[in-house]
């Protein structure tokens, strides 16, 4: 495909409520979102950083500067087949997976509109529905975190995943199963914890959680396998997780029994793919996270779980649940049983508001070709 024109610009969105993890609170998203013009069609990519490098060594301000210095002028300069060639085609930039998902997510897009199928059929999906879990941050008071609860599991979610760190822990587990003892329950400490809390961590198991979502260090393998040990929840690793070799190193390490996939931390659909198929092949479930996407990021993150082997419920909630009004059209609504229909319109399945985008940039640049290495 002849790539025409590749525009990166950034969105401010407030977030209807503001959203506390053990490392942070969000209160405004800054939505990164590449635009590739391509024979008389557009790909949309959005960046999924965060606002500080705090979740991963990414931010919005590291991935603008390798996408408009680096990545971005060296795809204007080729013309990808497919979104598959992605990856090579940034070989020579290490690591930045967040920055190469944003344009490679961008050429998917264009590749199932070419197609004219799905990005869900176009990744091999094969669900036609998806079940959907909520984040739930932390709050101020567990009787507000209670009231949440409530709203959500009247709207249908499936799961429910608390955020968690040492002082907002056990005490809001066992208010919460006093309240709601039949609910699918899970919790993410997104690295609070270290190894020496281990006999805390095993007190978790009293709560019959599904999971508990990355609880020691960002970058580690080898602990989570000594915890995993000693704890009969199994472990999920999010963060960890960069490509396929690191999910081979922590199945067969038994670091952890499930895997969260998300589409930026991996470096965009292909190497979602390849771990999603690395661990379905060796029984592993796995889920899609979310990263407070706007509506584009949502459609790609709702394609990706429609494969096989995404059986646990995902953190790919409803449009409202997160902004006043989305950028795309339809919003992402999720029915009463808490599933989101996977669509077989062309490309995304969902239009960009293009009118809103527009009035909501807040910095937009065109990016030229030029080749990376000279
Ligand atoms: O660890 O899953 C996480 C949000 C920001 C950063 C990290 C995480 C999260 C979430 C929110 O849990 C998921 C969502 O988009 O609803
Ligand atoms: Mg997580």
């Amino acid at each position: 495909m002849k790539i025409d024109a590749i525009y990166l610009r950034e969105l401010n969105l407030p977030l209807l409520r503001p959203f506390q993890t053990s490392f942070g609170t969000t209160k405004d998203r800054r939505v990164v979102l590449a635009e590739i013009h391509s024979e008389g069609l557009i790909g949309w990519g959005e960046c999924t950083a965060g606002e500080h490098p705090n979740f991963s060594e990414e931010s919005v301000d590291s991935c603008w500067q390798v996408i408009t210095d680096e990545l971005g002028p060296t795809l204007a300069a080729t013309s990808p087949e497919n979104g598959g060639q992605c990856p090579r085609i940034f070989g020579a930039v290490r690591g930045n997976r967040m920055a190469k998902a944003t344009l490679e997510n961008a050429i998917w897009d264009l590749e199932a509109q070419r197609q004219g199928i799905s990005l869900s059929r176009l990744l091999g999906g094969t669900r036609n529905v998806i079940p959907c879990g909520v984040s739930i941050g932390i709050q101020s008071s567990i009787g507000e975190l209670l009231e949440l609860i409530e709203r959500e599991v009247a709207a249908g979610y499936q799961r429910i995943k608390l955020k968690c760190k040492p002082g907002w822990d056990v005490e809001v587990f066992e208010r919460v199963r006093h309240r709601f003892p039949g609910i699918t329950l899970s919790c993410d400490a997104n690295s609070a914890y270290r190894l020496k809390d281990a006999d805390h961590l095993a007190t978790f198991d009293s709560f019959d959680l599904l999971m508990v979502e990355q609880p020691l260090w960002y970058d580690d393998f080898y602990y989570h396998s000594m915890l995993q040990k000693r704890l009969d929840t199994p472990i999920c690793l999010d963060e960890s997780i960069r490509n396929r070799r690191d999910a081979l190193a922590a199945i067969e390490m038994e670091s952890c029994q499930i895997i969260n996939i998300k589409l930026g931390r991996v470096g965009g659909f292909s190497e979602a793919v390849a771990v999603h198929n690395a661990a379905f092949e060796r029984g592993i479930p796995v889920w899609c996270g979310g990263m407070l996407e706007s509506g584009i990021g949502r459609s790609h993150n709702i394609a990706l779980s429609s494969l096989e082997n995404f059986s646990l419920p995902g953190d790919v909630s409803a449009s409202k649940r997160y902004w006043a009004e989305d950028i795309i059209e339809p919003e992402v609504t999720v029915s009463a049983k808490g599933e989101i229909a996977i669509s077989d319109a062309p490309g995304r399945g969902f239009e960009v508001r293009t009118d809103l985008v527009e009035r909501l940039t807040v910095r937009k640049t065109e990016i030229r070709a030029h080749a990376l290495v000279s």
